[in-house]
């Protein structure tokens, strides 16, 4: 379903999500030429999670990510120039060229830490929540983090703590199924953890618990805004668990694209490889809520490539931005330094 919002952001919530997607296909791409080096991951197929549920909150709540953050800075309004010249490396990036993919901060929006230590940010999210409430500044936390971080000692003290202070903080798991989890809802179990369903761990520990399809953009809106209300109404921290079927691009240990994503591939997948072609058809996030905007006649098919045109070419000034961006100077590594 699509989510319960004015038209107008109902294309906005579109934009935002195929910009994660051209972003994070040009990155790819920008690996493979050698533009920057290290380790990154993207978050392809998970964009229906994101977008819908950071649009739920107000201008000054915290956000706390993992190594699969881009997309979260993206769907949270980031500006993709400075975030291709962050992974770059560069100057103007978000931090100076100074983070990089994995350490992206952007206090403007909210994100004070990116951390790719799995499970390392549950703590701190919990940290910013306790910090809110006792200077009742009524700013909510959204940790946003995968099924492996419940393996994670971390996960459990946090959800005790957070559960017996009514902390204000949404812990979101994004499941992706990499231990082989399945779509439907319900069904995902992990070979790593001893607990099944996920939800019965934050459950134990008195934290209202919920499953729900996240490649369904209107199932994640009306999730987070319901738990969001909770919050904020002092009832303490809620978790979603939501449900996406891996990305095939990220199956590989360094991500490939196997095919560059058009907005038409909603209605015809037949470009598609066919080794690829079922999760393009049936768990692209993208594209099914591009087929429910079309559907639910709230776009037409040109409105649509409109915006997909639109996002690709902010998507190359960015990068063309971002390659034409400095170094920073040496000296920098001295700078933005506590010691
Ligand atoms: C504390 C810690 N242990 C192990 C790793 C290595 N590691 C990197 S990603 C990853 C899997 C994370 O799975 P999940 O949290 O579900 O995120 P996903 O990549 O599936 O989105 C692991 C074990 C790590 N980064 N940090
Ligand atoms: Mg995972």
């Amino acid at each position: 379903m699509i989510p319960k919002v004015p038209r107008e952001n109902l294309l906005e919530l579109c934009r935002r999500m195929l910009l994660i997607r051209h972003f994070e296909e040009r990155l790819i791409h920008l690996h493979d030429e050698e533009r920057f080096s290290g380790h990154y991951h993207v978050y392809i197929g998970q964009e229906a999670t994101g977008v819908p549920a950071l649009s739920c909150l107000e201008r000054g709540d915290f956000l706390f990510t993992t190594h699969r953050n881009h997309g979260h800075l993206l769907a949270r309004g980031a500006d993709p120039r400075r975030l291709f010249a962050e992974i770059l490396g560069r100057k103007d990036g978000y931090n100076k060229g100074k983070g990089g993919t994995f350490h992206l901060a952007a206090s403007e929006l909210g994100f004070f830490h990116t951390s790719g230590i799995v499970g390392g940010i549950i703590p701190l999210a919990t940290g910013t929540a306790y910090a809110a409430r006792a200077k009742k500044s009524g700013q909510i936390t959204v940790c946003l983090f995968g099924d492996g971080a419940l393996e994670e000692g971390a996960a459990p003290e946090s959800f005790n703590l957070a559960s017996l202070w009514k902390l204000p903080v949404l812990f979101l798991c994004e499941n992706n199924g990499k231990y082989g989890a399945g779509r439907a809802v319900g069904a995902a179990q992990s070979p790593t953890m001893a607990v099944y369903p996920l939800t019965d761990l934050p459950a134990t520990y008195k934290i209202p618990a919920k499953q729900i399809d996240g490649t369904d953009a209107g199932a994640v809106h009306v999730a987070v805004s319901e738990a969001v209300a909770k919050i904020r109404r002092g009832e303490g921290p809620q978790f979603i668990e939501t449900q996406t079927v891996r990305w095939p691009g990220s199956e590989t240990n360094w991500p490939v694209v196997p095919v560059a994503t058009d907005a038409a591939m909603a209605w015809d997948v037949s470009s598609v490889p066919e080794a690829v072609r079922e999760w393009y058809r049936s768990s692209d996030p993208v594209l099914i809520f591009i087929r429910e905007l079309w559907e639910k006649k709230q776009a037409t098919k040109e409105d649509i490539a409109e915006l997909d045109r639109d996002v690709r070419k902010a998507v190359e000034q960015a990068a063309n931005f971002a390659l034409a961006s400095p170094f920073p100077e040496p000296e920098e590594a001295l700078k933005d330094v506590f010691a």
